[in-house]
């Protein structure tokens, strides 16, 4: 069964024995394949039998990307290569993909998860769904795709990118749904309003957003730009890839996660203690059901909180907070930390603004020197002629204003023309780091 609220309204104590149980399974069978596992475990002191509870857990140690990438390609598999049917990665910017692959099972699984989550975002069977999430070795693509099937709903996979052809197949095909990066969407959004067709007018009802951090004025210029619904959605290849949570059509107040395939933590980044729910630090995720690549308290990089309570849509499943950023995006402004998505909401909140925007830091001699740049918003130009000199100075001076009173720290704002910051195709490029760093050794 697809939308099982069987399972997303289970009791906590009912959820936790399921949990346990998998669980169980997944560190024995990690431990009986994986040397890398095994070793880290003996090191560690413990057994998969010392699980006798879930919070003990804890006792047994992190995996981080660079086991990945320390172990790439295949060595932390689980499973036969026989037993394999897909290998997918993550890019990344720096050096080799992180590679992660999947047995038959392990493709049901995901593909039921991600068509429960559709459910969720108020997708049914028989909606037209217009995935422009990259199709390739990104999950986006191929996740989504599998779901929407798995639904019974009719994929259209045309991928990112040749925005023109995604417009004549919007406008064409009618879908109910669209899945893709906000960015992208926005990309699209910007397009079909230069061709002088009204963004509001499409078929669409919601859209399944997410593969990179966004904040809550995006998701509503998002909903205003296309008259949607915009839905937050969750997801590392390393874990499994989109679909490890998703936000609810009725609440759209923090992210269900898929409890029954993956345990959640918190845990201070610093220190990687744990630290109690509501509270904001690491995501650490336990795969429950994978065979071919489980993970074992897998640091994420990104910064979120988690939320036990019951949603106002009924589920009793744990909820985890929108991303903030990631541990490596985070800015660090005159000992002040500084996440792109404050900028992003701070920017978004001027209507003379366009959401498109990049911080770019460079070293000044012993200085850090950070640049937000962004651009005039072109329908504001269309109304009002643009802005002469005054006006710009008058606005780069309540924006600066805005971005010191939300940062805690001020930078340096440029606003330039519209079109100028580059468009994305798929993730957004938002921090462009041009300080020296050393090279790793070795690598
Ligand atoms: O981005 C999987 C995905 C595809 C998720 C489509 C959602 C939709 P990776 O390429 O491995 O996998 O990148 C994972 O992207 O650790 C986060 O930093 C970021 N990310 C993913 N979803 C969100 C989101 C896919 N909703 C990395 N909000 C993660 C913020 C997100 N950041």
């Amino acid at each position: 069964m697809i939308y099982n609220m069987e399972i997303e309204t289970m009791p906590r104590q009912k959820m936790e024995e399921l949990q346990m149980s998998r669980l169980r399974q997944t560190l024995q069978h990690v431990y009986d394949s994986v040397p890398f596992h095994r070793e880290a475990f003996d090191r560690a002191g413990v057994k998969p039998e010392d699980l006798r509870h879930l919070e003990d857990l804890q006792r047994f140690p992190f995996m981080k990307k660079t086991d990945l990438r320390e172990n790439y390609p295949f060595k932390l598999f689980a499973v036969e290569q026989e037993k394999l049917v897909r290998i997918h990665g993550s890019s990344g910017t720096k050096g080799k993909p992180t590679i992660v692959g999947y047995t038959r099972n392990d493709i049901k699984n995901w593909s039921n998860i991600v068509a429960r989550g559709i459910c969720i975002a108020g997708g049914r069977p028989g909606d037209i769904f217009h995935n422009a999430y990259g199709y390739g070795l990104f999950t986006g693509g191929l996740g989504l795709h599998y779901g929407i099937e798995q639904l019974g709903a009719i994929a259209v996979p045309i991928s990112g990118g040749n925005t023109p052809r995604q417009i004549t197949l919007l406008e064409d095909f009618k879908p109910r749904g669209i899945a893709g990066t906000p960015s992208y969407v926005l990309n699209i959004v910007e397009e079909m309003e230069r061709m002088g067709l009204d963004p509001r007018e499409t078929s669409l009802e919601y859209g399944i957003f997410g593969a990179e951090p966004w904040s809550e004025e995006m998701r509503l210029q998002l909903e205003d730009y296309l008259n949607i619904k915009a839905i937050d959605i969750y997801g590392l290849s390393e874990v499994m890839g989109p679909g490890v949570s998703i936000e609810c059509y009725e609440g759209q107040n923090g992210l269900h996660i898929a409890e029954d395939h993956f345990l959640a933590e918190i845990v201070d980044p610093k220190t990687g203690e744990i630290l109690p729910y509501g509270e904001e630090g690491e995501l650490v995720f336990t795969s429950l059901t994978k065979e071919a690549f489980p993970v074992i308290r897998y640091r994420t990089g990104d910064i979120a909180s988690l939320n036990p309570e019951k949603c106002v849509c009924g589920r009793t499943s744990l909820r985890m907070s929108r991303i903030k950023g990631r541990v490596d995006d985070m800015l660090i402004i005159r000992g002040v930390n500084v996440f792109p998505t404050e900028i992003e909401s701070v920017l978004l909140g001027f209507q003379e603004i366009a959401p498109h925007y990049q911080v770019v830091v460079e070293r000044h001699g012993s200085l850090d020197r950070f640049e937000v740049h962004t651009e005039v918003n072109s329908a504001f130009v269309k109304q009002t002629g643009g802005l002469n000199p005054e006006k710009s100075q008058s606005l780069s001076r309540a924006i600066s204003h805005e971005l010191k009173n939300a940062l805690g720290v001020s930078v340096v704002l440029r606003i330039h023309e519209p079109n100028s910051i580059p468009r994305s195709e798929g993730k957004a490029l938002r921090v462009i780091d041009k300080r020296q760093k050393p090279m790793p050794v070795g690598k």
